[in-house]
């Protein structure tokens, strides 16, 4: 696996997921899920997002960006939830803290395709994943598109840590489970990624 991969399985025990997705579903109302779309085409995004935090992310028709406000609503975000800080001051070795958490929110027939995430100034800032509800088909490349890849299941509770190289690595979600978790209505799944925006 690449350098900078750390995978924490079961990191948030059950009863702490459900307090995680409490503070999660509580926040929609504020924030709420949104579909966005791929710049320049405009395709609809397969996964609805939403952010909290003072820097949320954004992809609509004119490109990716991080900006202070809701593309929706016009309000500014609401904060990380305090258990996300914690997790953050925990495994990410890094002096300052995350700015933006996208919320990801994935459907039976959600995707996500190839990717890096590459919208951030703070390079040398990890970005830490924490799956809640069904498991997903995650698949992790190197630093080139055509690099080989490894896949690997993300299970409710795990959390990534994306620093070093594998910060820069292509990775996608292939598909979700959804009969393999109750925890999240409609036997969805969250992905949260905590992320440093710009430099400290
Ligand atoms: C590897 N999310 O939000 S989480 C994303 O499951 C994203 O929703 C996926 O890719 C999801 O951008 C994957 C694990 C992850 C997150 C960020 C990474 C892996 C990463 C950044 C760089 C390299
Ligand atoms: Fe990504």
């Amino acid at each position: 696996m690449i350098d900078g991969f750390r995978f924490l399985p079961e990191y948030f025990s059950p009863p702490a997921q459900k307090a995680l997705l409490a503070d999660v579903l509580g926040l929609l109302d504020d924030n709420p899920l949104y579909r966005g779309s791929m710049p320049r085409t405009g395709k609809p995004l397969s996964v609805r997002n939403t952010n909290l935090g003072p820097l949320g992310w954004v992809s609509d028709i004119k490109g990716y960006r991080y900006q202070p406000t809701h593309p929706v609503t016009g309000k500014p975000w609401t904060p990380i939830p305090q258990a996300l800080l914690d997790l953050w001051r925990d495994v990410a070795s890094f002096p300052a803290p995350p700015q933006a958490c996208l919320v990801n929110w994935y459907e039976a027939d959600s995707r996500l395709g190839l990717h890096i995430d590459a919208d951030e100034s703070a390079k040398d800032a990890p970005v830490i994943s924490v799956s809640l509800g069904s498991r997903a088909l995650f698949r992790l490349g190197g630093l080139e598109r055509k690099s080989p890849t490894s896949s690997m299941r993300l299970a409710s509770g795990d959390v990534v840590v994306l620093g070093g190289a594998a910060r820069q690595a292509y990775h996608g979600v292939d598909r979700i489970y959804p009969d393999s978790s109750t925890l999240v209505p409609g036997g969805g799944r969250i992905n949260l990624t905590l992320r440093r925006v710009t430099a400290p």
